[in-house]
């Protein structure tokens, strides 16, 4: 039996798909959500596609195939995430998946404030707490806050507000501008309590300190009541 000589064999043409399967990592708080694809073929893979309820949302052309985003509370609910895998004849491998997505952080929600004396930062306004953070083991739910003065808004930044440990103790940061490590005030000696609705809030006395003016553990009222559990999805400040 001779062999066929190489030269008369036809090109072999590739029909196959590449296999693939898809994880997800889905977040209980705010945090990256990963996706992560493996797709394999005789051909090689060219690239992975990751889609999101069937919109392209990235491309890796190297293994390990993966991708990831911030999930906030914005996009809990379901969503179809699916990859599609090319071989390098063109053909595709793909599939799909269907999580729940169920992301809460510290405090979400909007909040109604009053700190007085007013010339510190007192007023009025909204706060919104859409995310979290960690700092040498304590939490702190972050997010925004705009001050309302009578009909006219006065100010905006990033408020913190930190973990309830203990009775008495609340830790609040709230900045003008971007830079709240430099302009915060911080409170204390706030006493945590339910309404008659059952919505948390916090009222009683504190300090404030803020470092803008100089002016240090004045003394102030302050008040805190969430009005919401729900974080909006467009504009997070309310003139009122
Ligand atoms: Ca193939």
């Amino acid at each position: 039996m001779s062999p066929i000589p190489p030269s008369t064999v036809p090109p072999e043409v590739d029909t196959t798909p590449p296999t693939v399967a898809i994880s997800t990592q889905v977040p209980e708080k705010p945090g990256a959500l990963v996706l992560t694809a493996t797709a394999a073929d005789s051909n090689g893979i060219t690239k992975v596609e990751f889609y999101r309820d069937g919109t392209l949302i990235a491309t890796d052309v190297d293994a390990p195939y993966a991708t990831s985003f911030k999930a906030t509370q914005l996009d809990n609910g379901e969503a179809v995430f699916s990859i599609k895998a090319y071989d390098s004849s063109g053909n595709i491998g793909q599939t799909s998946t269907t999580q729940s997505i169920n992301i809460h952080s510290l405090y979400e929600g909007v909040w109604e404030y009053d700190i007085a004396p007013g010339e510190i930062i007192g007023f009025s306004g909204t706060l919104v707490f859409d995310d979290e953070k960690t700092e040498d083991g304590r939490t702190f739910a972050v997010g925004r806050y705009g001050k309302v003065q009578g009909k006219s808004f006065v100010a905006q930044g990033l408020a913190q507000l930190g973990e309830i440990r203990e009775r008495n103790n609340l830790e609040m940061n709230m900045a003008y501008g971007i830079n709240y490590q430099e302009n915060f005030v911080n409170a204390k000696n706030i006493v945590l309590k339910l309404d008659t609705s059952n919505r948390l809030y916090f009222a009683g006395d504190g300090t404030l300190d803020e470092k803008f003016v100089q002016t240090s553990n004045r003394s102030a009222f302050l008040f805190f009541r969430q009005v919401s559990k729900a974080v909006p999805k467009n504009d997070i400040i309310e003139e009122d």
